[in-house]
């Protein structure tokens, strides 16, 4: 797998949970400008285990030329128990991109790990990996993979460009920037 962000912000750690696991005007924002659209979402409920999970639904659109311009898409999110309300949150993510070629094949596996430092800082390290359902050919696979890495890539650099702004935001006037 791959490490995509590993910084600290100025936000608390429940509000960088708050930013990107709940129905946040920050993540209708971040989906809008990555034309993602007809989001729907489960709200946060625990299973058996005692974790929570939800489920999101949408229509992503894709710029790699190997590919149709959109793809349905669901993720399923895990809030593990071990988290720990506003000191450390583990969430792992499934995403499922259901109409590009080979999607049988593989989903991709993101885990975000909020970390908190101060009452208003916080880690936040996103990990990823592509897994696989079935093995394709050697080829087919450094495919999907190679493809899979460099729209990831795209897409972490955007997202961590937004969470920088809105932390400029929130830090001006606050008198402790
Ligand atoms: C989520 C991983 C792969 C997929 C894409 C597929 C290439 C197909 C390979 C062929 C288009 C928002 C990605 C990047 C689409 C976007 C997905 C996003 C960014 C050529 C063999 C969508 C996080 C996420 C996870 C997986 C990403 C897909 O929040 O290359």
């Amino acid at each position: 797998g791959r490490l995509y962000m590993n910084r600290v912000f100025r936000f608390s750690a429940e509000k960088m949970f708050e930013l990107l696991f709940t129905d946040s005007y920050f993540s209708r924002r971040f989906m809008d400008a990555r034309k993602i659209t007809g989001a729907t979402s489960s709200s946060w409920q625990r299973d058996a285990s005692g974790s929570m999970k939800r489920s999101l639904n949408y229509t992503i659109t894709i710029t790699n030329p190997l590919v149709g311009k959109f793809s349905t898409a669901t993720e399923n999110q895990t809030l593990y128990k071990e988290s720990r309300e506003g000191h450390y949150y583990l969430v792992d993510s499934e995403v499922y991109t259901h109409d590009v070629p080979y999607h049988d094949y593989f989903y991709t596996l993101n885990r975000y790990c909020i970390i908190r430092n101060s009452k208003r800082k916080c880690r936040l390290r996103i990990y990823t990996d592509v897994k696989y359902k079935k093995q394709p050919w050697g080829f087919v696979k450094s495919f999907i993979t190679k493809n899979s890495w460099s729209g990831l890539e795209d897409y972490f650099r955007h997202l961590e460009a937004e969470l920088l702004e809105e932390e400029a935001e929130l830090t001006q006037g606050s008198g402790d920037a």
